[in-house]
């Protein structure tokens, strides 16, 4: 599970194995080449050739409370697996560490070291947004090159980015990010198969790369991966650039949400987004943070995560709203000079960015209803209980209060709940609530908006209420007509938001 001191409140709400960041998932789909050597790098991506007089780049390290191994790995790594002239500067920016060896000790130390280290201080705890303006506004580079404080560069990491900054400065790139673990510091290939989005909670997941990428990169899979979102750790971005798209949105606080809201930036203002799979930089996945953070995770997760939605989302931050009820009560503060930055940048709506960027995405692009769904008879609603993929979906007392009871009938005909679908894979059931898929097959329901049926296409069978076994779960059976067979699909409306 990717859980780091800036990212812990978002990844502890779920854990299935998706968590794992490029973990499971990664490790699952690992390509052959990569599991040869221990430097991770491609065969392929070693015949690659790159420009010699690529931009040189500052690498942005913001820290708290590391400990000394972690952070001298990463600083080593970087020194030692990069071209010396590429290498401007590093900075370490101090989020408020308590830790006496990461003062003097560290700043003696690193004097020693053959690339110049410029260790710069919070003078309070500020969080990674503002630690990493700050650490921006010192660096000197033409790239910037943000890395967590745990990291591992391998032979080669640095090139590949670099070169695609030079060949249009519009490009912001993310490296593979590699598993070293937190228990034995074991390294492992993260994959080039998997890319970055989000689900209606607006937390950041890692799903499968679609036929689409692969398809516009010919199969060629050392070409970059255009991706909707970046996991926010390790990127590199042309210095101007940075400063011309609105660096970070400076209202947000400590961390959580500004990934995704740079990400949405760059698509929608005219970047592009990357994974370049010749990249590799190993990142510690921790299990559980071993810090306290002023103020509580929560609140200011869903401080940060309205700030995205209003400025960001249009419409479509509904599906937010919607399944976290509760968020809208939070207080965002004043978001007039994210418009401002929108307006003046003249950025695309995000219905683009969903119909362009994201045709997978969680949320739909063109949907029938989202809110709940009631049975005629029984007068409850389905309800996915919290549950997890691969469980059976709810049906419940309607409660009109979104949340768990929030499905949306998508113009592909999928009743999806978040980023999991209904799923009925044999006849009578049951329906489980699997990773939607977009290839319909056992997702695709058929609804007759007369008759009220929901239509299972593929048994040819109609959901049906809970059963007398289990009165908890709603069950599918032939369809004969029964008012038990009656489903309404509704919008929700939630009066403080519309
Ligand atoms: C629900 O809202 C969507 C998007 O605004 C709209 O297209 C759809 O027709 C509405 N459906 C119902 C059942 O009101
Ligand atoms: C439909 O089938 C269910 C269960 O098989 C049964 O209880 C119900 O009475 C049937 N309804 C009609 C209208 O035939
Ligand atoms: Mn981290």
């Amino acid at each position: 599970m990717h859980v780091d001191i800036y990212r812990w409140g978002q990844q502890q709400q779920e854990s299935s194995q998706q968590d794992l960041g490029c973990g499971v998932l990664a490790l699952a789909l690992l390509p052959p080449c990569c599991l040869c050597a221990q430097l991770l790098l491609c065969e392929t991506c070693k015949t690659k050739v790159y420009p010699d007089n690529l931009p040189t780049t500052s690498v942005v390290i913001v820290f708290h409370n590391e400990a000394w191994s972690t952070l001298l790995r990463t600083v080593h790594s970087v020194i030692n697996r990069s071209p010396r002239h590429m290498i401007e500067e590093i900075v370490l920016v101090d989020d408020a560490s308590e830790r006496d060896f990461l003062k003097r000790p560290l700043e003696s130390y690193v004097k020693k070291l053959k690339v110049p280290v410029n260790v710069i201080r919070m003078e309070q705890r500020s969080g990674l947004i503002r630690a990493r303006l700050k650490g921006a506004a010192v660096s000197k580079g033409q790239v910037i090159t943000f890395l967590d404080a745990h990291c591992e560069c391998t032979v080669g990491w640095l090139e590949p980015l670099l070169a695609r900054i030079k060949h249009d400065r519009r490009t912001v790139v993310c490296p593979i990010i590699d598993v070293i673990s937190d228990d034995t510091f074991e390294y492992m290939a993260g994959s080039d198969m998997t890319y970055g989005g989000f689900n209606w909670k607006l937390n950041f997941r890692w799903y499968p790369v679609p036929q689409r990428e692969m398809d516009r990169r010919k199969g060629d899979r050392t070409l970059p991966v255009r991706t909707p979102t970046m996991a926010g750790g390790l990127f590199s971005i042309d210095r101007d650039y940075f400063q011309e798209i609105g660096t970070y949105d400076a209202g947000m606080d400590i961390w959580g949400g500004e990934n995704l809201e740079i990400s949405f930036r760059i698509w929608q203002c005219g970047g592009t987004l990357e994974i370049v799979t010749c990249s590799h930089v190993g990142h510690v996945f921790r299990k559980a943070t071993p810090y306290t953070f002023p103020g509580g995770t929560g609140q200011i997760i869903n401080k940060n995560n309205r700030r995205l939605a209003e400025v960001w989302m249009d419409e479509f931050k509904n599906f937010f709203y919607i399944i976290s009820p509760g968020v809208t009560k939070v207080d965002y503060g004043d978001i007039s000079s994210r418009l401002g930055l929108r307006q003046k940048l003249q950025c695309k709506p995000f219905s683009w960015y969903l119909e362009n960027i994201y045709p997978d995405s969680q949320i739909p692009r063109h949907y029938f209803s989202l809110g709940e769904i009631r049975n005629v008879e029984t007068n409850q609603c389905l309800d996915n209980m919290a549950r997890k993929e691969n469980e059976k979906v709810g049906i419940f007392n309607c409660h009109g209060m979104g949340g768990n009871q929030v499905f949306s009938y998508t113009a592909n005909k999928e009743i999806r709940t978040d980023d999991l679908c209904l799923d009925v894979s044999k006849l009578n059931g049951p329906v489980t609530m699997l990773k939607c898929h977009h290839l319909k097959g056992n997702q695709l329901w058929e609804y007759d908006p007369v008759k009220l049926t929901l239509q299972h296409v593929n048994s040819n069978q109609c959901l049906d209420k809970a059963t007398e076994e289990d009165s908890q779960v709603p069950s599918i059976r032939d369809c004969n007509g029964s008012r038990s067979q009656q489903w309404l699909l509704r919008n929700v409306t939630l009066p403080e938001i519309f």
